[in-house]
């Protein structure tokens, strides 16, 4: 090829990403035209020189990386996505193990691009992970591709250190992001930031569309600070581009990222907005509506491009695309199969374990080595017990790894001999993460989408500060496990600030999250066995501070019923019929026994429940939920030292809750409980004044 036609061909790949993206946005009557078409030089330049991508295999595990975190975006994607001819996967191994299907399929075929954003295609208004090969993490929700960025980036450098032999380097993967100024505005990306700085990530390149518009108009508005200095200072190389149409500064700005082996980059871009469009460019009119037929007209107009024509994509642009970024990609890929082999041969159970990992298999003695837990009136936190299996688990699944915002010492997460992750320590596996709760559950999203098993952990009253990033975990279904301790009025003096109330009631709320409360250490174990199985969804486990009595499995119902959500614990002596149900977690599980017994000195017969979850319990059979919850009984207490809100749906309407109703306060956890009136007590009145209420209701 030519000089000229060289030139050419980039050109018109550029206005071809342009005009799908206008043209889709059109058809749709709604999204984001602008952001684009100034930032199709950016991607193609990423696309065309340096990604290492395989479109026929496009969950290749050493692939690198490319992030929109500025998912309005997202035709820029989807553009991507089909001109580069990426194949729709199945993901039967969904970190690219040895068994994906490899369909011949379209990933994003130019049919899907004309049915952007409607009901079923594969072209959301946002892109989601999960629905869309290509896609490496759902985006949209401002900040979030950062954070997940850095966890990408971490986990190629722990893999790396794991499964790179001298001879085989089968992890070095790069990750690209493009981020807008919402992005780089957003609480989350400054301690993804700062994470990423103080980690030395040279492995990740964020590209900073520095357009100077956002929704209201010119970031003027709310945005002066020097981004360039603020980077500096976080530990970052920084790049700078004076316009995104130039793509030879663009190649040097990423050849400076390539070259660098000591820090993240930030490539600042300055563009414009709607480029192109005559009157629309460079203003905030392009962000987020269809340009119109007039502004598109002109834009084609101004690209040399055929005014009348849609969704034209010219046919060498998408062989172009199979030359340059397909062809590196499969060769790279064809390499990395054959250094596998030989990696399979010299380091067989290596091999071994990377093939579980990727397949997201449990290795076969993953629960050979979990404690046992003896009755104990005194007892144990469960933040203990769940420390305990913890490091249990990990003797046993190398990929399960984590850590806390500054609290394990609190959360019990730092396992002992696994080693800490640092910027000159790539295999550990207790991450330091600061006091970045957001950008920490951002960073594990982005690890649990590079095969790794991550936990983290803080505070449960701090769930508040990590949510964004959690409900993305559900949204995407990663299996993120949230180890968050410190979970009701039982921690104590630390008072209102600390002590969550709502948070229960909040997590319950999250669909496709898992939410665990459990009662007693063996209901710790039997959590964690169920959480380890489903690495398709991520689950919060909701720990006390205080200890807890572990209960006699002997006299009462087995700790396997957690795998049900709730279970009997305790029923009437001699088979009796329950006259009312006391149903607890966590702490208050104990709170409800003790009030059977007080009950049942008044020779009233209570069934005990535990119900360590709610969604666990609302999967199984309507006869497995009656047998535990007979509707006929009618008489019932909720116990928990959390708001009430959610539990007329368990207690029904002549039920009694016994938990908060208001914030907590700073004094030893016994005083509170006394202070709030959650004591077996007030669990054995609430029981009789149900019970009254059903009595006076039968009558009526
Ligand atoms: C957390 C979050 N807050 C708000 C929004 C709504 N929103 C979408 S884009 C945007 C800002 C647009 O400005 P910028 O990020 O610079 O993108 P550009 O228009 O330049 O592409 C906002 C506020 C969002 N998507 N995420
Ligand atoms: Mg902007």
């Amino acid at each position: 090829m030519d000089s000229k036609s060289a030139v050419d061909i980039d050109q018109l790949s550029i206005n071809t990403i342009r005009t799908l993206s206008m043209d889709a946005v059109e058809a749709a009557k709604s999204g984001h035209p602008g952001t684009p078409m100034a930032l199709a030089p950016v991607a193609y330049t990423i696309w065309r020189d340096f990604l290492r991508y395989d479109p026929t295999n496009p969950t290749w595990p050493n692939r690198d990386r490319f992030v929109l975190s500025c998912g309005h975006a997202s035709m820029l994607l989807y553009s991507l996505i089909h001109l580069s001819g990426i194949r729709r996967e199945t993901a039967i191994a969904p970190h690219g193990g040895v068994d994906q299907s490899k369909s011949q399929e379209p990933a994003v075929s130019l049919d899907d691009i004309k049915k952007f954003r409607q009901l079923g295609s594969v072209c959301a208004g946002h892109p989601e992970h999960h629905m869309t090969s290509g896609i490496e993490t759902t985006t949209g929700p401002l900040g979030q591709g950062c954070g997940n960025s850095v966890g990408m980036a971490i986990a190629a450098r722990w893999l790396g250190a794991r499964f790179n032999t001298p001879d085989q380097t089968l992890f070095d993967y790069d990750t690209y992001v493009l981020a807008s100024d919402g992005d780089l505005m957003e609480g989350v990306t400054a301690e993804a930031a700062s994470l990423a700085g103080h980690l030395k990530l040279s492995n990740l390149c964020w590209i900073y569309d520095d357009n100077a518009i956002t929704i209201e108009g010119r970031t003027e508005l709310a945005f002066s600070e020097d981004v360039a200095m603020r980077f500096g200072g976080l530990g970052w190389h920084v790049e700078r581009v004076a316009d995104a149409n130039d793509t030879v500064s663009l190649k040097k700005a990423l050849e400076g990222f390539k070259a660098r082996t000591d820090a993240p980059t930030l490539v600042i871009v300055k563009s414009r907005i709607g480029f192109g469009a005559p009157k629309k460019e460079g203003s905030h009119e392009a962000h987020g509506a269809p340009l119109g037929a007039e502004e598109i007209r002109g834009a084609k107009a101004s690209y040399g491009w055929p005014v009348d024509a849609s969704f034209l994509v010219p046919e060498q642009v998408p062989v172009h695309f199979q030359r340059t970024l397909g062809d590196r990609g499969r060769l790279a890929n064809d390499l990395w199969q054959k250094a596998r082999g030989e990696h399979a041969q010299a380091h067989p159970s290596l091999a071994h374990e990377l093939t579980e990992c990727l397949n997201g298999r449990l290795p076969t003695a993953w629960d050979t080595q979990l404690p046992q837990f003896p009755t104990d009136p005194k007892g144990v936190a469960t933040r203990i017990s769940s420390g305990k299996v913890l490091s249990a688990l990990s003797s046993q699944v190398p990929w399960l790894l984590g850590g806390s915002a500054d609290l394990a010492p609190s959360t019990m997460t730092l396992v002992a001999g696994a080693g800490d992750f640092g910027p000159h320590a790539h295999a550990g596996r207790n991450f330091h993460f600061g006091i970045r709760e957001h950008a920490m559950a951002a960073a594990c999203n982005g690890m649990a989408l590079s095969g790794l098993r991550p936990y983290c952990a803080t505070f449960f009253v701090f769930f508040d500060y990590l949510k964004p990033s959690l409900r993305l975990s559900a949204i995407g279904g990663l299996g993120v496990i949230y180890i968050l301790t410190h979970d009701s009025i039982g921690l104590g003096e630390d008072g209102p600030t600390h002590q969550p109330i709502e948070q229960l009631a909040s997590a319950r709320a999250v669909p496709g999250l898992s939410v665990f409360r459990p009662g007693d250490a063996n209901e710790v174990i039997q959590m964690w066995r169920v959480v380890m199985k489903r690495a398709d969804r991520p689950a919060v486990l909701v720990l006390t501070r205080q200890n807890l009595p572990t209960v006699d499995r002997s006299l009462m119902g087995s700790a396997e019923g957690v795998s049900s959500g709730a279970y009997v614990l305790l029923d009437p002596p001699g088979g009796a019929t329950p006259d009312c149900i006391l149903i607890g977690t966590g702490s208050e599980v104990s709170t409800c026994v003790e009030a059977a017994k007080i009950l049942s000195q008044s020779g009233v017969h209570a069934r005990v429940v535990s119900m360590p979850s709610w969604d666990l319990f609302e999967e199984q059979l309507d006869s497995y939920k009656e047998s535990v919850l007979p509707t006929a009984i009618r008489a019932r207490v909720a116990c928990e030292a959390a708001g009430g809100f959610g539990w007329d749906r368990y207690i029904g309407p002549l039920g009694r809750f016994v938990g908060m109703k208001s914030y907590g306060a700073s004094a030893p956890a016994p005083d509170l409980y006394k202070q709030f009136g959650i004591t077996p007590e007030a669990v054995a009145n609430a029981a009789r004044a149900s019970m009254e209420t059903v009595q006076a209701s039968s009558k009526k």
